[in-house]
């Protein structure tokens, strides 16, 4: 269902009626008639911006990857009257494979904003009245992204809107009425290539990386020709060899033919828009996790560029520097949010500075002129596993973390834990699961801070032998989440010019997923229980609260029209925990806005439990989004090392379940309250149990008490 109805003079009352209908939309004044200026950013505009303002001209409101605004008319003393503007449901995306994590550009006036499907609107941003929509019509047979359908936003020049699709092309649209100027089909989908980040237009080119580091692919970047699609350069992330870098990896003459074509199967995805530098002609982006995740003995060296900022000229594609955040990756520890470019004093010089959260929890500053420390980074001694072929050392930047850096209170099961940097082999070591993500950070030129989003679970990581097969996922290993342990989340400001906390706030369930600072002082976040938060920049005291109605995982941006700031975001669940096959919002809000905040959504999980569909006989074993959606569940739970697949499933009363061992050691299926159990399943065999009783059973494995499955007798 495509409608979009207007709706004029209704009172605020009627919004929950409306809410309720997709492809609608609610605003507190009619549209003055005026004819949009569908108007693309200059090349001149896109150099000259250095904060987002009137105008958000491109992704996180400038090249810079800022996300700050110098509109002041919301500020601390009146953001508490903030009220609702308009509110719009697309009516795109709706179902809960998707995650709405869009930043939308708004050029004099008008709003354009992907979803989760890659289709685009053009909206009217005063009051969220629909001008045009692009379908993007990809797959939906596509069982290969990571991490939920997604598209974190589009770009503008030459009067097109450029995306990036699911499906590994890139198209181009007319900004005036959204029809495909061109289209070039970059990577074969099934092969395991999609595109997720945001797209970047600069200087008559388009940018784009490519996602899929769980599937054995090999990362890349693309600089296009914005007027045909043409490629013009590719930058390899992982080097060939005889490339710079080429030599992290194992030589392709090595005897053993899984080393030698490990660095095509290498990961370090790009999945973030890049930032871009005009001076300096250079274009920066951060990777991701060298793949396979876990299995770190098959690609022996630092693994040159996963987990790393990389600079390169951006009109040739030719390597600058690089500065790497984690030497051989085996804990799928990308560097995953958007690299952010500023300019700081540091012992009295101003230098030219970029930083970028890692998921290791920590901010790294460097001079983005050449990639060196500004603030100290050391390389320190970390532990080892000569199986996995770890990095002696870790570089470790001086100052704080922002967030905890070990495991410590004991956890039933687990019999190791550990913290960041620690090595493990085939047992689970129980650490900090990964604590930025790619929320979108912002940097504040008034308050000097870096504000970063972080998640504070636990994973128990543990590697498995594993053949690279095209078109499958590739990780080698697991990350086994233990129970009934807390899921909780930051918000810290980190002062730019010594990394360390300014202010910090640690909140209970996900993390959120991207800010936007304003010259009011005001700080903008999205959360995942629904909640739109305002605090102030400086002190990091909550002002303001607003309820969107579905989840927020997406970053919050700020525009104005006609002298009215308005504060805008995309809401549409699917995180934390909460699950919903309706979210399609975006929300604009304003200090004259009338329309008051709606119900919650369920509440966000704040504990770990037994997670995924409960699986009936003749339902897919996996999810919608793996790969697992092509085998069906027949009675049979494939054991692993080291889980149960599917872990949870419903069966009537007088069925048998068989338990067979695929994995590599022995398993078993134990009943928690020890009223059955499979015993011993070696390698290779398989065991029954019939269930006669309805009713719910949790079991683990004996040996390996992280290893749980759960049977719902009907
Ligand atoms: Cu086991």
């Amino acid at each position: 269902m495509r409608r979009l109805g207007f709706i004029r003079g209704v009172a605020a009352v009627a919004v929950a009626a409306v809410l309720l209908l997709p492809g609608s939309s609610f605003a507190q004044q009619t549209s003055g008639g005026s004819t949009p200026a569908f108007r693309a950013p200059t090349d001149q505009e896109l150099t000259e911006t250095k904060s987002g303002g009137v105008n958000w001209i491109t992704y996180g409101g400038a090249l810079s990857n800022q996300r700050y605004s110098t509109l002041d008319q919301i500020n601390t003393s009146n953001v508490s009257t903030l009220r609702g503007a308009w509110l719009t449901r697309l009516g795109s995306a709706r179902g809960s494979k998707y995650i709405f994590e869009a930043d939308p550009l708004v050029i004099d006036g008008v709003m354009y904003i992907p979803t989760g499907n890659d289709d685009i609107f053009a909206l009217d941003g005063k009051t969220g009245r629909k001008l045009w929509e692009y379908n993007s019509d990809i797959p939906q047979t596509n069982d290969l992204i990571c991490c939920g359908w997604d598209n974190r936003g589009v770009a503008s020049g030459m009067g097109m809107i450029f995306t990036g699709q699911l499906d590994g092309s890139f198209v181009a649209l007319d900004q005036t009425t959204g029809k495909v100027m061109w289209r070039t089909q970059l990577e074969d989908y099934h092969d395991g290539y999609s595109i997720t980040g945001a797209t970047r237009y600069y200087d008559g080119m388009v940018f784009t990386g490519m996602s899929g580091g769980e599937n054995g692919i090999r990362g890349r970047v693309y600089g296009l020709d914005a007027k045909t699609g043409n490629e013009v350069w590719r930058f390899y992330t992982i080097p060939g060899p005889g490339d710079i870098g080429g030599d992290t990896w194992p030589a392709p003459t090595n005897p053993d033919p899984v080393l030698a074509q490990a660095y095509t199967h290498g990961g370090g995805t790009v999945w973030q828009a890049p930032a871009i530098d005009p001076e300096l002609g250079m274009m920066y982006f951060s990777t991701g996790n060298a793949g396979p995740d876990y299995l770190g003995q098959v690609r022996p060296g630092d693994n040159l560029f996963t987990a790393s900022i990389v600079a390169l000229d951006y009109k040739t594609g030719q390597y600058k520097w690089h500065f790497q955040e984690v030497h051989h990756d085996i804990w799928d520890y990308d560097a995953p949010s958007p690299v952010v470019l500023f300019d700081q004093t540091y012992n009295g010089q101003v230098r030219k500075g970029l930083s970028e959260p890692g998921k290791t929890g920590w901010v790294y500053y460097l001079d983005r002129t050449n990639g060196q420390p500004l603030i100290g980074i050391n390389e320190v001694p970390v532990s080892q596993e000569p199986r996995m072929a770890t990095a002696a050392t870790q570089p470790i930047p001086n100052g704080d973390k922002f967030v905890k850096d070990c495991s410590t209170d004991p956890i039933p099961g687990f019999p190791v834990l550990g913290c960041m940097f620690d090595a493990f082999y085939d047992v689970p070591v129980v650490m900090p699961s990964s604590a930025s993500n790619f929320s979108p950070s912002s940097f504040d030129p008034q308050t000097g801070f870096t504000y970063v989003m972080g998640g504070e679970t636990l994973t128990g990581r543990a590697m498995k032998p594993e053949q690279f097969v095209l078109g499958k996922r590739y990780t080698g290993g697991a990350a086994v989440t233990p129970l009934d342990t807390p899921i909780l989340n930051t918000i810290t400001a980190m002062d730019s010019r010594t990394n360390k906390i300014a202010w910090q706030h640690e909140l209970p369930g996900d993390r959120s997923y991207g800010v936007v600072s304003t010259a009011g002082g005001v700080l903008f976040k999205g959360q995942v229980d629904g909640n739109l938060v305002a605090y102030d920049a400086k002190t990091g005291d909550e002002l303001w609260k607003f309820q969107t109605g579905w989840g927020i995982s997406a970053p919050p941006m700020t525009y104005s029209i006609d002298g009215v700031q308005y504060v805008a975001v995309a809401s549409g669940g699917n995180r934390g925990g909460n699950s919903t096959t309706d979210g399609d919002a975006v929300w604009a809000f304003s200090l004259g806005g009338t329309i008051d905040q709606v119900a919650a959504p369920p509440p966000v999980q704040t504990k770990t439990a037994l997670s995924g569909p409960v699986v009936k006989i003749g339902q897919p074993v996996g999810r919608v989004d793996t790969q697992g959606q092509d085998k069906l569940f027949e009675g049979t739970i494939d054991t692993v090392d080291y889980a149960f697949t599917p872990t949870r499933v419903s069966i009537p009363a007088g069925t048998t379940l068989t338990w067979s061992n695929s994995g590599s050691v022995i398993h078993t299926a134990t009943a928690t309250n020890g009223n059955w159990d499979t015993g011993d399943i070696t390698p290779g065999s398989s065991a029954d149990v019939t269930f006669n009783t309805p009713g719910t059973y949790s079991y683990n494995c004996n040996p390996h008490p992280w290893m749980l499955g759960q049977i719902v007798v009907t």
